[in-house]
């Protein structure tokens, strides 16, 4: 389990408490870029009590991918079979933790999902809400995919879809860092399904949403769909060009 943390002193307690209450057999990981209230001076004391809490200091506040980035390439060196991505300010519920980990018996990745049936957003603002259910309509049109929460950030991956990425190659942040790492999982072939999850809106600390964060995500999304289809299109018009004796085998495009 990966949380990763900026000025979260107040919800570390209370997420770690209640994640290992839950899922008792867990390791945890929590990726801290020098949060100034101390939040990473107290993983520190928690890690020093509990062999199953581990910290990862990072000197500045670099985003939530690069910290995922960073957590990640710490389990996968150490040998874990499943990492799983946890906001640390209550939004996401341990409890809920064992119906995603009972997923991943038939997926590679499972995402948590607020929009699938059963699942829910508890405590949003009306504008919150409708930026991330629209964000999500966007993105599934633009990419063509049949996701219904690609933004979330509740997730968990088999290692060997980890493996599989170019890790230092991601260069995204914010929501655009979820979408990007199940848009890379799905061209690349591996399963990917939603679990119905309770989003609850976090009662302490302060949101690190942006414009900015939104801007990028518009953009990538965009970009990456326009690619697509892009490619298909060449792939359809090479097959056609192919003399009519001619094996198509070849022309298989890059994605799907
Ligand atoms: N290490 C690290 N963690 C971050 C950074 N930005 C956000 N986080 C953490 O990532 C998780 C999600 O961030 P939030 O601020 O809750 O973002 P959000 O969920 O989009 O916004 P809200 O819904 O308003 O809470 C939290 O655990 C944050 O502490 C960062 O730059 N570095
Ligand atoms: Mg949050």
């Amino acid at each position: 389990m990966i949380i990763p943390t900026y000025q979260e002193r107040e919800n570390l307690p209370r997420i770690l408490d209640r994640l290992l209450a839950a899922v008792p057999t867990t390791s945890v990981l929590v990726v801290d870029d020098g949060s100034p209230d101390g939040t990473g001076a107290y993983a520190d004391e928690r890690s020093a009590a509990d062999e199953r809490i581990h910290v990862l200091h990072r000197t500045e506040k670099a985003g939530l991918g690069a910290a995922y980035v960073a957590g990640f390439g710490w389990g996968l060196e150490r040998g874990y079979d499943v990492l799983v991505e946890m906001d640390a300010d209550g939004s996401h519920a341990p409890e809920q933790l064992p119906r995603l980990l009972g997923a991943l018996d038939h997926a590679d990745l499972v995402l948590g999902s607020r929009y699938v049936p059963g699942g829910s957003v508890v405590n949003w603002p009306k504008h919150r809400e409708v930026l991330s259910r629209g964000g999500n309509i966007y993105s599934r049109l633009a990419l063509g995919v049949h996701v219904h929460d690609i933004t979330g950030g509740y997730r968990a991956f088999r290692a060997e879809v980890l493996r599989s990425f170019d890790l230092a190659a991601v260069e995204s942040h914010g929501y655009c860092f979820q979408v990007d790492l199940a848009w890379r999982a799905l061209n690349k072939g591996f399963r990917v399904v939603e679990v119905p999850i309770t989003f609850t809106e976090r009662e302490i600390g302060t949101s690190k949403m942006s414009g900015n964060i939104v801007r990028e995500a518009l953009l990538k999304v965009t970009v990456w769909g326009a690619q697509k289809r892009w490619s298909q299109m060449r792939s359809l018009v090479g097959r056609r060009s192919q003399p009519i004796a001619a094996p198509d085998s070849d022309q298989r495009s890059a994605t799907h």
